[in-house]
């Protein structure tokens, strides 16, 4: 491969997933030969902290006038770690502006803008768009969605996901992730929209109706904590000076719901942020007519697998740890040997490496999540949350 040409990047944000991308952009050329090599060219933000973060990083430039981001010639992709809210006027310009796109997820807050950013991406002649559903580049998700591209579960009957954290408690203030005219939605967005992509990634098959949903807000009322506080999930309130201030939140803490795949096969979601004990356990459980896998991200390398087709004195589920690139595991090659395990950190760098890829058109190693493609994670966040509120199923052909 020739050498790489350069890929002049802005990010938009600067927080938790400010950090997981900005380390992904330092790594990438170090494990991965791409076509284009990231440059940490501006980061742009209204954090006070800003400077020490671009400084940290390693970020060229840093500003808090975004427009300057898109009007800039020098800029190749913009990429957004910003509030829900705020995904679908920057993507927007950044598309019009004829640059590459990547957003973190869920697409949007809402359907109405995701319609509007898939709909911009679409018009976009060069523009690639990109959102960054990252489970998918775990090696054993990777793994798990090529054993049933390859047949080897045979016809899907049921796939069982949940993500349960439970950072959300009373002592966690009221960040933007409460507020639905800047989230869209709590738990359900947040989570169920990793789920929603993986079971669709996993199975290859699309959700046709959600059958039956609920939905709560467990904690009403949240500490106001003063700007410029962390804003971050492991922000706590408890502010000893001033009398404290309470804000009512109107995001969900937990949205659970049922679906049908296009195959037949009968679903189940969860998410929650109360899942008392669970602190990022994001599990899928996916059962065939041929074998079965399991999966859960608080175990991240090891992939669970039953082979229904072995006489029956041989069955039983055994346990593939994914890290064996001599053997072809995804991924995993670019980075150690046998059994040296990666991590969450991992997931962005294999993301970014798939990004820069398709940027040069080359292709993935597994299917990468373009605005097309997360807006159909949408509809289905759109879908539960109907059939949460008005108590009856919902399919999806009427949610466009
Ligand atoms: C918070 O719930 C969060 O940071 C999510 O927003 C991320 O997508 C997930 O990977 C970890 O938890």
């Amino acid at each position: 491969m020739a050498k790489p040409k350069p890929l002049n990047v802005a990010l938009i944000g600067s927080g938790f997933m400010g950090r997981t991308h900005s380390n992904a952009y330092l790594k990438v050329a170090k494990f991965f030969k791409t076509p284009y090599e990231p440059v940490m060219h501006s980061v742009c933000s209204l954090e006070p902290t800003l400077g020490v973060f671009a400084d940290q990083w390693g970020w060229q430039n840093h500003g808090s006038d975004v427009d300057a981001i898109f009007n800039s010639d020098e800029i190749d992709l913009v990429d957004l770690v910003t509030p829900n809210h705020l995904h679908a006027p920057h993507a927007i310009a950044a598309l019009e502006a004829g640059k590459h796109i990547a957003c973190e997820k869920p697409l949007a807050g809402t359907l109405d803008d995701a319609r509007a950013m898939m709909q911009a991406a679409k018009k976009a002649k060069k523009a690639k768009s990109f959102c960054w559903f990252v489970y998918r580049r775990v090696p054993a998700v990777a793994m798990a969605h090529q054993m049933v591209k390859e047949g080897k579960l045979g016809r899907i009957y049921h796939v069982r996901a949940a993500y349960l954290q439970d950072w959300g408690g009373p002592e966690t203030p009221l960040l933007w992730r409460f507020k639905g005219k800047q989230a869209g939605s709590g738990a359900h967005g947040d989570l169920n929209a990793h789920i929603i992509d993986m079971a669709r990634f996993i199975t290859g098959e699309e959700i046709t109706e959600v059958t039956g949903a609920i939905k709560e807000t467990f904690i009403k009322q949240r500490e106001i904590i003063e700007s410029g506080g962390k804003n971050s999930i492991s922000a706590k309130s408890g502010s000893k000076s001033k009398k404290k201030r309470y804000g009512k939140s109107t995001v969900d803490d937990a949205l659970l719901f049922l679906a049908r795949f296009k195959g037949g096969a009968c679903a189940s979601f969860e998410a929650s942020r109360l899942a008392t004990g669970d602190k990022n356990a994001n599990r899928i459980e996916i059962h065939g007519e041929k074998g079965a896998l399991r999966y859960n991200f608080e175990r991240a390398n090891e992939l669970e697998w039953y082979d229904n087709t072995l006489s029956g004195r041989e069955q039983g589920w055994s346990t593939i740890n994914v890290t064996r690139g001599d053997d072809g595991h995804p991924y995993v090659g670019n980075w150690w040997p046998a059994a040296h395990i990666i991590g969450y950190e991992h997931t962005f760098v294999n993301m970014a490496a798939d990004m820069l890829s398709v940027i040069g058109n080359k292709k993935p190693v597994v299917p990468i999540c373009d605005f097309k493609d997360a807006y159909e994670t949408q509809r289905v966040l759109e879908a539960a949350v109907l059939a949460a509120d008005n108590r009856c199923p919902v399919k999806l052909s009427e949610v466009k």
